[in-house]
């Protein structure tokens, strides 16, 4: 483009102004991890074309409790054997377009969510098959070798067992203590660890809820936060219930950076059990407030159907990402429990 200005005393002056070449009107089209196809006029650096992606789903997760392969010893208790697998290469898509490098137990984050009844003996079979030292470190009561802080286990194959009774009872996070302990698990190296008592909690519709959080661009502040992993999930694909149904959610915050959390139910107030190691809640409220790896059990029931909100209600946290709605629909308590199982025992 070419413009030519006459100044006041005759003077021709001409101004080129920059133009946009043929080059850079021409769209590219990249592959994603995950099979989505871009096309852009813009600068694209340094794709990454990387056959495997890991695909998580929210939905199953919530819902997805995993009790391990059941033996009796001969006195009678149980034995809960897992095999647990760590890797640290993996991409995965934590928001459209945005990719992530997570470091997993068992290909997802958070881990599966490991259950045993207080008093069970719980085998893990850990095995490192990542780049980096990792471990699994249990909040409950184990002896101090069993703890995974100060027994290593090496990269590309290491192995340990992890022996201890289940207990106490509640909802307890695991994950992994190598240091710095903040980059293990900011990666996704954690899960949930439930002890049920041996006198069962009443029948209810159970849910695993993970409160966390991805740096993405590394400098030490969450780009995005989620109830389990992904932003925005339970908003476009909310989680279904019944009306005059128990709803007991167990919820863990693995949120780093940021020092608390919150979980805020619309529509209802919940039962609160912090840590879920008493029998008779704490609190009955809206609003719970939870630090790093605080959790606790919620108990509520919804009595009118629709459509309810359950997000931070420290609204940075909800605007990026952790918000959910639940869809109540009408059901009758007794039918929609029987015949119910939420994972096998
Ligand atoms: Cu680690």
């Amino acid at each position: 483009m070419v413009f030519i200005l006459l100044g006041m005393f005759g003077i021709s002056v001409v101004l080129v102004l920059p133009t946009i070449s043929e080059a850079q009107l021409e769209k590219k089209t990249f592959v994603t991890h995950s099979g989505g196809v871009i096309s852009t006029t813009g600068e694209i650096i340094d794709p990454l074309y990387v056959a495997s992606t890991l695909e998580f789903d929210p939905m199953e997760y919530l819902r997805e409790f995993n009790y391990g392969r059941v033996s009796h010893l001969p006195d009678g208790s149980t034995l809960r054997e897992f095999t647990i697998i760590a890797e640290d290469d993996k991409i995965m898509e934590v928001s459209p377009g945005v990719f992530y490098n997570v470091w997993t137990f068992n290909g997802t984050v958070p881990g599966p969510t490991i259950r045993a009844t207080e008093g069970d003996l719980v085998k893990i079979n850990f095995i490192n098959n990542g780049s980096k030292e990792h471990t699994m470190h249990f909040h409950g009561v184990h002896p101090a070798e069993m703890d995974g802080v100060f027994e290593i286990v090496g990269s590309g194959g290491g192995r340990f067992t992890y022996e201890f009774e289940a207990g106490p009872v509640g909802v307890h996070p695991y994950h992994c203590h190598i240091m710095p302990l903040e980059e293990h698990i900011i990666h996704g190296l954690y899960g949930v660890f439930i002890v049920d008592p041996k006198e069962e909690r009443s029948p209810a519709d159970e849910m695993v809820m993970v409160l966390n959080g991805f740096d993405t661009d590394f400098d030490t502040e969450n780009n995005f936060y989620a109830a389990n992993t992904i932003p925005f999930y339970y908003q476009h694909h909310p989680i279904q219930i019944q009306t005059n149904q128990l709803i007991r959610v167990y919820v863990v915050n693995m949120v780093e950076f940021d020092p608390i959390n919150n979980f805020h139910l619309h529509g209802n107030l919940y039962h609160y059990y912090p840590t879920g190691t008493d029998k008779v809640p704490s609190f009955y409220t809206d609003m719970i407030t939870l630090s790093q790896t605080e959790r606790g059990i919620m108990e509520f029931e919804y009595t009118y159907p629709g459509k309810y909100l359950f997000h931070a209600h420290k609204v940075e946290f909800s605007e990026k990402g952790w918000i959910g709605i639940f869809l109540v629909k009408d059901g009758d308590l007794r039918s929609s429990q029987e015949g119910e199982n939420y994972g096998a025992k």
